[in-house]
């Protein structure tokens, strides 16, 4: 959950990416600090491929009387770091799911939202919108990817692919590689996740409270 320092009011939120590997999430990221002007780090994974997974963040901004800042990181979507993402996960405020468009990538796609399920059980989340009352629900919200390439899904055939008719997480249609609809996807999943935590302050009634981080 977000870390709050109530000496200073300075809060901490943070926004995972997550998806199959190849997705586009470090693509997402990386277009995205552009318009956040600031660095991608990069951390390496254990073994000696060319392999990173990174973060940015944002600047601070006021919302409510709270200093609030986001770090977004991306996660290696590859099958062989499932430990990598069970860690990061522990402290992860909402999630940018990341789909790759082509049909090919449909049961990849399936399989890593599973894995994120598995993963959030794990730790006593689950994503909103699949409530389990036991579990603590985190913002998703998912970004179809590479819609410039000629053999994706249609949008509504995604949409009932992750069954989102019924559960209603936000959407956006988007090519990482030029950034279109990156910033609404990130932006999408900073509001959620900085509502829950005014929620959590300031209870229910303060929803409408929360800054927009466009
Ligand atoms: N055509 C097209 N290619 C894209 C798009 N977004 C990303 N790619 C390409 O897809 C490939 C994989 O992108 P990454 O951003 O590295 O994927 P990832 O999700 O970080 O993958 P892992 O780190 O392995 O989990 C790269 O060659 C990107 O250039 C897009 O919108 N359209
Ligand atoms: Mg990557």
């Amino acid at each position: 959950m977000a870390y709050v320092n109530w000496v200073t009011y300075e809060a901490q939120l943070k926004v995972v990416y997550y998806g199959p590997a190849y997705a586009g999430k470090t693509t997402s990221l990386k277009y995205f600090s552009l318009r956040l002007e600031t660095d991608v780090k990069e951390l390496p994974t254990a073994d000696d491929r060319s392999v990173f997974f990174e973060y940015t963040q944002s600047k601070k901004f006021p919302a409510n009387n709270l200093q609030v800042k986001f770090l977004y990181w991306t996660l290696p979507g590859q099958q062989k770091y499932r430990r990598t993402r069970h860690l990061v996960l522990a402290a992860a405020d909402s999630v940018v799911f990341v789909a790759d468009s082509q049909y090919e990538a449909a049961a990849r796609n399936l399989e890593m939202l599973n894995d994120l399920e598995e993963l959030l059980s794990d730790r006593g989340m689950c994503l909103e919108g699949r409530q389990n009352l036991a579990l603590q629900p985190i913002p998703i919200v998912f970004f179809y990817n590479k819609r410039d390439l000629t053999s994706v899904m249609p949008v509504q055939y995604m949409d009932a692919l992750f069954g989102l008719q019924s559960w209603q997480a936000p959407r956006y249609a988007g090519e990482a590689i030029v950034g279109k609809n990156v910033v609404r996807a990130a932006n999408a999943a900073a509001t959620l996740a900085l509502k829950k935590l005014e929620e959590k302050i300031y209870g229910p009634q303060n929803r409408d409270a929360r800054a927009e981080t466009e």
